[in-house]
């Protein structure tokens, strides 16, 4: 096949001054950070679904991306083609993992039993191109959410049937995602929520979800499969209330059902701020409920109230989540997925070159200078110092479990007044950090 991306050679590291466009300013995949080379800090992975099936639709008007291989035609050759045109993507960029939808590798066949069947030729011809070139899977997915069978859920459909096609479906994912190595698993729930409560069983929808879940867990023990499950948390589009809302709502029902060892987080930026959080808050409380997993790099934009999946480009918002991922030990196995994709102005098959190349250098930046503030150590000695109480007689014995309601009673009553209070600082906290950038 003629070359998708003609034109276009292999994207090298050329330092912060060159003029090229085409070129990384900051990811230089071989420098070692923090004793890592970069390429295993993130794990970078491109998303099928949005670089290779993405059209640019919106609800006002059809696709606009001039994707010249989209030829249309018998739907299996043509995903065929497209597999080579994502790995011929994947080695111009540089980029050492994808992740995928089943459907956005395979078409929907007329029955089950076509689906499998198309599913298993696409992952014929990934699983070559994998040899070919080295490029491996960061995580598979199962997609219950766009076809009308799905329409009320899927795990949390109020038809017992529709639960069991979306646990053939999900056998069937979970088994091409091992036979081509994927490092993960990923459960988004788009359509597991509700949009109306008069209709909805909430109890037994969580109830069912919690069972599809345990059969997960034990068909990936029957085949072998010891990747990473992960859940992807959102709180609501397409549904009004999605069942796995945020971090701290996902830890909660995996702890209720015994799930807790099974399972961490892919946390996406957008869908944080979706949920009235930072992003820096959701991998922070992951981290220190031993969660976190993976994450699906992008962002929102402040006027506009959706998940609009664009590439992050904001190096302070880079900064906090590389400071936030480094303080809790990494992604591996996880990495950064760009779950994002180009502005539907942005049509040109070029546009995909600078999308990705512009989020990997984001987070290199971010990586960087998170490591220069590590290694300076002047932020984590100033919120040691706001705690210094707690290292003190008093701290250690709380802390420790020494101390009781009545003794502490004692201890005021002596003392008449708590000690002085000291500013918080927030002001020279966030000058500090702009010392960095
Ligand atoms: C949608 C989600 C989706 C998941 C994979 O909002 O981000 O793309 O990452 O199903
Ligand atoms: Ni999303
Ligand atoms: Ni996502």
């Amino acid at each position: 096949m003629a070359e998708a991306f003609a034109g276009i050679g292999r994207i090298a590291y050329e330092g912060p001054a060159t003029q090229n466009m085409l070129a990384f300013r900051h990811y230089d995949a071989d420098a070692v950070i923090e004793g890592k080379p970069m390429r295993d800090h993130f794990r970078f992975a491109v998303s099928y679904w949005h670089a290779f099936r993405g059209t640019g639709a919106d609800p006002f008007g059809p696709g606009t991306m001039v994707r010249p291989w989209e030829t249309g035609g018998d739907p299996l050759a043509t995903a065929l083609r497209r597999v080579d045109v994502a790995f011929e993507f994947l080695e111009k960029l540089g980029c050492d993992f994808y992740c995928f939808h089943d459907r956005d590798v395979a078409p929907e066949g007329a029955t089950l039993a076509e689906c499998h069947a198309n599913l298993d030729a696409v992952a014929d011809a990934l699983e070559r191109a994998q040899q070919r070139t080295g490029k491996k899977l960061l995580w598979g997915t199962a997609n219950l959410f766009s076809h009308p069978r799905y329409v009320h859920g899927a795990a949390t459909s109020p038809n017992a049937e529709v639960f069991a096609y979306a646990a053939a479906q999900v056998k069937k994912a979970l088994e091409v995602t091992h036979r081509l190595g994927g490092a993960g698993y990923v459960f988004w729930g788009g359509r597991e929520g509700y949009q109306c409560l008069w209709n909805t069983d909430m109890k037994r929808e969580l109830d069912h979800l919690a069972r599809f879940m345990h059969m997960a867990v034990d068909h990936a023990k029957a085949i072998g499969f010891t990747g990473q499950f992960y859940f992807e948390p959102k709180p609501r589009e397409p549904m009004k209330h999605q069942y796995d809302y945020d971090v701290a709502t996902c830890v909660n029902f995996l702890r209720t059902y015994g799930l807790e060892k099974h399972v961490k987080m892919n946390i996406e930026t957008n869908h944080a701020t979706l949920a009235g959080h930072e992003m820096q808050h959701e991998l922070d409380y992951a981290g220190l409920q031993g969660v976190l997993g993976s994450i699906d790099a992008n962002t929102g934009d402040t006027l506009v109230g959706w998940d609009t999946d664009q590439f992050p480009t904001n190096v302070y918002l880079t900064t906090q989540i590389m400071w936030t991922i480094l303080k809790h030990g990494g992604l591996a196995p996880g990495g950064v997925n760009f779950d994002a994709k180009v502005r539907r102005e942005s049509f040109e098959p070029v546009d995909l070159f600078h999308a990705h190349i512009g989020g990997m250098d984001a987070f290199a930046r971010g990586l960087k200078i998170a490591a220069a503030m590590r290694a300076d150590g002047r932020l984590q000695k100033l919120v040691d110092e706001r705690y210094a109480s707690w290292s003190g007689p008093l701290g250690r014995r709380i802390e420790a479990g020494g101390e009781s309601f009545a003794s502490l009673e004692k201890e005021m009553l002596g003392k008449g007044e708590a000690a002085a209070n000291v500013s918080g600082r927030q002001e020279l906290f966030e000058n500090l950090i702009n010392c960095y950038l």
